[in-house]
């Protein structure tokens, strides 16, 4: 029998899940297990030169359809050199963003076909699909305003307010669509309230796991 061991994390900007992948992290080790901890794009060298061109100013026209085969370029890189040899050796594996953030970016944010999106997933993952998928959901200007506070805003977080409504539309409906696999979290809450939330779903995912 498969133990369902990959877990990812998906919301808008700011939406905190630093804090929540930490705190995931912990929780898993806690129960013995093993884990590898990564995000997209990035997680291989090449995945994180890629990530460089996606976020960094260089090309700030690229073309949509660009934007989508990198992404899913650095994925396929991903899943052959980490993500599928660690799930193999046993491993959990929790990546901050997969397939969920393509099509809530590129596919609800830019505008491009699901289906192509779609084909492209089939493509490049095979059957391949996260176990677990908590979305960090927030107000757009909430989230906003926390990263701002940081840094300055990279390709992404360059985008008109509009985008990041789509984008967060995107992410509740792409959970409700799958309501067995995402955990909806409410992060516009103080920090103590959402690594509640966080702990609830990860510990009664972990008692499933574990009782297999
Ligand atoms: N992207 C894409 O378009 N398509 C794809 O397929 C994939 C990705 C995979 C990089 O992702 C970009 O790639 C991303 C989507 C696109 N777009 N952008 N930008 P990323 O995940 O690396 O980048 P990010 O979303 O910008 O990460 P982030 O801003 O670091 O978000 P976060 O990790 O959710 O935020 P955080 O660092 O945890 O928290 C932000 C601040 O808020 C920080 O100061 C915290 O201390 C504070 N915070 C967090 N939680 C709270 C609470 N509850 N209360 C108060 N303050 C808080």
């Amino acid at each position: 029998m498969t133990i369902p061991r990959f877990i990812t994390v998906e919301g808008i900007e700011g939406a905190g899940k630093t804090s929540c992948m930490d705190l995931l992290e912990r929780r898993i080790r806690e129960r013995g297990h093993q884990v590898l901890v990564t995000r997209e794009p990035g997680g291989t060298p090449m995945g994180e030169d890629l990530r460089q061109l996606l976020l960094g100013h260089r090309h700030d026209g690229m073309a949509d359809d660009t934007e989508l085969l990198l992404m899913f370029a650095a994925r396929a890189e991903h899943l052959h050199a980490k993500i599928e040899p660690a799930l193999a050796g046993g491993s959990w594996v929790l990546c901050d963003r997969f397939t969920d953030a393509t099509y809530a970016y590129q596919g609800y944010g830019r505008g491009i076909d699901l289906q192509r999106i779609a084909t492209l997933e089939t493509w490049v993952q095979g059957k391949r699909r996260p176990d677990l998928t908590l979305l960090l959901d927030l107000p757009v200007e909430v989230g906003l305003e926390r990263a701002g506070r940081r840094s300055t805003p990279d390709r992404f977080e360059s985008q008109a307010l509009a985008f990041f409504e789509r984008v967060r539309r995107g992410y509740l409906g792409l959970a409700a669509a799958s309501p067995g696999r995402f955990r909806v979290v409410d992060a516009g809450q103080s920090l103590d309230k959402v690594s509640q939330q966080v702990t609830a779903a990860i510990d009664a995912f972990l008692d499933q796991a574990d009782s297999r």
